[in-house]
């Protein structure tokens, strides 16, 4: 019997790998996605499937984690085996923007899962689990952090996602669900969203490589992170929902990098030099004297940098590209072999987080897992799709049209 599998956030990096991972497993799946006004399935269109095709296994059903009356309609209709709650407001500085919107839907948005579960009778037969992160450790009180590290929420996406594994937590206990928490630290890919860092960076770094915008506009440089592949983290979210008896674990390679040592492996890939400039920082990407970061009411920063984001609103961590319709002054400035890194409080956070480093130990004592693709491999494999993409872009551009670019 083939399984069946429900994932909302289908849409994301991590629900169009886990996707691929289950219907190479031999797995029906059915996604989640919500109604926006263009189409947001690029991640998943390779997957798409006639509806008319009788051996049919992939089927997108549209419905919202705020809407609990979708979210029953679909899981009564699918009776998933598994579900995968991958679906949340996932951005750490957006939260702040929209603090109680992240709540509804990363927070009341998993509430809403368990109860349909509940609602529909289906405690013995679906499984669940749910994306829980590193940043409930937030401020630190354990290096490496590990499943009994306490916690200490920086974010109300943190704090949401508190209330989502708690909950996950109570009814497994309260109901007997099958129902367990993955703590994954951040992983990354080539199809990460642009916004976040690491894709920021390569994305932002293979643009510059080839003219087509010179400047990077950071925050924290110093934050550090323990980043992995999602394609290794997608078989994790799987194997969790495997075992006899549900458990929570940390994801995590147990290596940490900081987001300047990111820049730098990513200017390295690329045969390209940085300089460094703006907010006292020295030759080297350090602070001798790093500045403060904005209070909690001004979550976008003081900015008092005027760079050409600042003419739009709702920037909360974009890449910084010439604002649409105004042309280049004097074309591109740099010569490809040197991008400039400046850094724009705009990008600090309220609250941060310094700091995360996991220990996997339980995940490969456990489940005999460990992360194949190395942080080396992973910048690399972003920065050579980032330049394809950028070289696509130029190509486009050097043949008189415009480059319809989000950022641009
Ligand atoms: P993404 O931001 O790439 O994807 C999020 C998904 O959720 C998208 O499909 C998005 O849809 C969907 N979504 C957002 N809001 C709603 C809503 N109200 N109703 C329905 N769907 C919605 O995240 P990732 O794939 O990176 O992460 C997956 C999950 O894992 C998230 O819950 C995230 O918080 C968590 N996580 C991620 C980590 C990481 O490093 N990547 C680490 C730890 C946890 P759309 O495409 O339309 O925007
Ligand atoms: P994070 O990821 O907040 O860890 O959340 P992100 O890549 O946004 O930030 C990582 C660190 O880099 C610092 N930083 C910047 N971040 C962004 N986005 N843009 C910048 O310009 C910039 N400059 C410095 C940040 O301050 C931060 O310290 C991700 C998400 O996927 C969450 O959903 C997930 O739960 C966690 O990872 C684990």
């Amino acid at each position: 019997m083939t399984k069946t599998a429900l994932i909302t956030g289908i849409t994301g990096q991590d629900g169009a790998y886990l996707a691929e991972f289950l219907l190479a497993k031999g797995y029906t799946v059915h996604g989640i996605k919500r109604r926006t006004s263009l189409f947001n399935t690029d991640r998943i269109d390779h997957l798409y499937q006639d509806p008319h095709d009788p051996d049919r296994r992939f089927v997108l059903h549209h419905g919202d984690m705020t809407d609990a009356t979708s979210l029953i309609h679909i899981i009564q209709k699918t009776q998933p085996d598994e579900i995968y709650n991958l679906a949340a407001q996932s951005h750490v500085a957006v939260s702040f923007e929209e603090p109680e919107y992240t709540a509804n839907s990363d927070a009341l948005g998993a509430l809403r899962v368990l109860e349909a579960i509940r609602i529909l009778g289906l405690e013995k037969k679906t499984r669940f689990y749910q994306a829980s992160t590193s940043e409930l450790f937030g401020k630190v009180q354990e290096i490496p952090q590990k499943e009994t590290t306490p916690f200490y929420p920086r974010s109300p996406y943190a704090v949401a996602k508190l209330y989502a594994y708690w909950i996950t937590v109570n009814y497994r206990e309260a109901y007997g669900l099958y129902a367990c928490n993955g703590i994954l630290f951040n992983h990354e890919s080539p199809i990460r969203g642009e916004t976040f860092v690491t894709r920021k960076i390569t994305r932002a770094l293979a643009r510059i490589k080839l003219g087509l915008q010179d400047t990077l506009y950071l925050g924290n440089l110093d934050a550090k992170r323990d980043w992995g592949h999602a394609k290794d983290y997608v078989e994790m979210q799987w194997l969790m929902l495997q075992q006899e008896r549900p458990e929570d674990f940390v994801i995590a390679t147990g290596q940490q990098y900081s987001v300047r040592d990111f820049v730098n492996a990513a200017a390295a890939e690329l045969g390209m030099e940085i300089r460094w400039e703006g907010q006292g920082l020295n030759e080297k990407g350090y602070w001798p004297n790093r500045p403060t970061t904005v209070t909690a009411s001004s979550p976008q920063g003081n900015a008092a940098v005027h760079t050409p984001s600042s003419l739009r609103g709702g920037e909360a961590d974009e890449a910084v590209q010439p604002p649409p319709g105004l042309p280049r002054a004097s074309g591109p400035r740099n010569d490809g072999e040197r991008a400039i890194i400046a850094v724009d409080p705009r990008y600090f956070r309220p609250t941060e987080v310094e700091t995360l480093l996991g220990d996997p130990t339980k995940a490969r004592e456990k489940l005999g897992w460990t992360p194949r693709i190395t942080f080396q491999e992973l910048v690399a494999e972003m920065v050579r799709e980032d330049l394809a993409i950028a070289q696509r872009d130029d190509l486009v551009r050097n043949s008189g049209y415009t480059v319809m670019n989000h950022h641009e």
